[in-house]
Order: C-alpha cells, then sequence, then structure tokens
C-alpha cells in the first residue's frame, strides 16, 4: 500500500502531490514543523507539539487555517489512512505560495501543509547499549536575538552546519555552543549530563530548542525523585561529567560515552540515564492522545 500523505486537506499519494516552486517554505525555509511520534496506538506529547507548532508560527505571523483540533484530527486521519500505531510524524506548515521577493505579504493564497506518517527510523539499537560518541561543532548555535531557536522553523541550516562537521569527524552528533562558550545543545538533540546524582541541563532562555522530550525528562526526573537542575555550563562540565545523554522525539534518548576525545564518566551509559531510559518508555508506551478510539 502506498504511503497516504496529507496535502491541504486531501490524502495523497507522494507521486500526486504537487508543490510550486514559488512556496516561500521551498524558496526561502519560510515556515514551521513539528516532529512527533506515536506509540501503541497513541500519539505522544500530542498537545504540546501541537501548542509548540502554533506558537512557532504565531511569531513568524503565519496564520495557520486549521483550530489546533482540526489540526490533530487530520493527523489522526493520516495515522488511520495508513494503518499506523507506532510512527513518525512530520507536520509541515509553510508560508504558501508568494512571488520571488521574500515579501510574505505576497503569499496570500494561505499556508501549505504537508502531513507525513511513517514507520520508525530509530538508531540502530547497539548505539542505545553503547553510546554515542561527539564532538563539538565550530558552528555556534544562532543567538537568540537574531533568530530564537524556540521557533521550530524550515531553516535548519545552523543545525545542518552542525551536522555537516559531526559528518566529517564520523560521528552522530555534534554538540553546539553560544558564541561564548556556553553549551546549548546538539543539532537535533537537547543535553543532558549528570554529576553527583544531579541531572542538568541548558535553560530555555539559551538559544535552544524548547524540547518536548527534555521536559519530560525533566518531569519524570522529579517523578523519581532524581535531583535536577537547568543551568549554564561549559564544555569542561560535560568533559568531567559521570553521565552524558541526549534526547528528543526522533532519538529518544541516547547515551554519550566520549566527548572530543575525553571518555565521559566510565565510558558506559550510567545508571541515572538508564534508570530515566527504563521509565521514559513505559511512560511514552501508555500515554498520549488515543488514534483510534473515536
Ligand atoms: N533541539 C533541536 C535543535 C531539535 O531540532 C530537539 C532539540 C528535540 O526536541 P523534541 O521536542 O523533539 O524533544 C530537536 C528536535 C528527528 C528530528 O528526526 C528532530 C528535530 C528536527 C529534525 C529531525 O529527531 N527536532
Amino acid at each position: 500500500m502506498a504511503l497516504l500523505i496529507w496535502f491541504n486537506g486531501e490524502l495523497l499519494e507522494e507521486k500526486d502531490i504537487r508543490i510550486s516552486p514559488f512556496d516561500h517554505g521551498f524558496l526561502y525555509g519560510d515556515g514551521v514543523f513539528e516532529g512527533i511520534r506515536a506509540y501503541n496506538g497513541r500519539i505522544f506529547k500530542c498537545w504540546e507539539h501541537i501548542d509548540r507548532l502554533y506558537e512557532s508560527a504565531h511569531t513568524l505571523m503565519i496564520d495557520i487555517p486549521l483550530s489546533k483540533k482540526e489540526m490533530v484530527e487530520a493527523m489522526k486521519k493520516t495515522l488511520r489512512a495508513n494503518e499506523l500505531r507506532d510512527a513518525y510524524i512530520r507536520l509541515v506548515v509553510s508560508r504558501g505560495r508568494g512571488d520571488l521577493g521574500i515579501d510574505p505579504r505576497r503569499c496570500d493564497r494561505g499556508p501549505t501543509i504537508v502531513i507525513i506518517a511513517t514507520g520508525l527510523a530509530l538508531y540502530p539499537e547497539e548505539l542505545y547499549e553503547k553510546g554515542l560518541k561527539v564532538v563539538t561543532a565550530n558552528t555556534r548555535r544562532i543567538p537568540a536575538d537574531s533568530f530564537n531557536p524556540r521557533v521550530k522553523s524550515l531553516n535548519y541550516l545552523n543545525n545542518i552546519m552542525g551536522k555537516i562537521e559531526a559528518n566529517n569527524y564520523g560521528v552522530p552528533e555534534a554538540i553546539m555552543l553560544t558564541d561564548n562558550g556556553i553549551v546549548c545543545e546538539c543539532t537535533a538533540d537537547n543535553l543532558f549530563f549528570v554529576k553527583n546524582g544531579t541531572v542538568v541541563t541548558p535553560p530555555t532562555w539559551l538559544p535552544i530548542l524548547d524540547g518536548i522530550t527534555r521536559k519530560t525528562i525533566l518531569w519524570l526526573c522529579g517523578e523519581l525523585d532524581i535531583p535536577h537542575k537547568e543551568d549554564c555550563f561549559t564544555l569542561h562540565d560535560i568533559y568531567n561529567a559521570d553521565e552524558m545523554f541526549l534526547c528528543g522525539t526522533g532519538a529518544e534518548l541516547i547515551p554519550v560515552i566520549e566527548v572530543d576525545g575525553r571518555t565521559v564518566g566510565d565510558g558506559t551509559p550510567g545508571p541515572i540515564f538508564r534508570k530515566i531510559l527504563e521509565h521514559f518508555r513505559v511512560y511514552a508506551n501508555s500515554h498520549g492522545e488515543p488514534i483510534y478510539e473515536d
């Protein structure tokens, strides 16, 4: 069965979808997106993702013509049409078709909306067991007063530059810093470390994405009575951490065992990471917006 994709209100096969070369998502990266997961027949953190999508769009002054409820219905419809219970969902809203100038006012036909739901594309299980090696990117995170990375926009070139550096070093991820060397996040994941039993992650006023997995982990730490805080820190702190891990909708939670050639902790995924991962998996498989119940 060919994959059915939601495109401006219709479910179509990829070959039947046409997006204009004048679409400002294509011409300028002018738009927003979300990456969402469904586990076991439920959309995990559905409304949190929808809220973030609409907030990103509001900041960019893109008026999404669907209500949040209609957007969730469209997502469910797409999942049902493809008979999916465990899936990765990509929701994309571009500013739509305009002319060759950047002026958003020329995009007067409204946004282009696409929902893709596919099977899962996890990192190999081996990496969750063994952990990743990462490097620090020379490319700095865009300062929040230039363009706030809390907007999950279609313009990911800052992150892609970081990813190219990771690729050039032959590692799966790269750490990105602020322009004065404060640790922010990786190219598509938030970052945590553990020192003396306390879980630490950068605060969202730094130029990072306000990640939904990140927020879930902070909440889980509270539930599990694990000391945790949001704080600013440098590479020295993570080189000398007891444990480190990354998190995001795509990667879920993944341990880091080496940063810039320095072994983190004892070079294996640590006990606090394992505890959080175990509880995260149970929680993710039992909570969320049901896809098939109405
Ligand atoms: N930071 C950045 C820069 C991101 O793009 C995260 C953190 C994690 O956020 P969530 O809300 O997912 O916990 C992201 C996630 C993927 C993928 O396939 C993820 C993102 C972008 C592109 C692909 O995992 N964003």
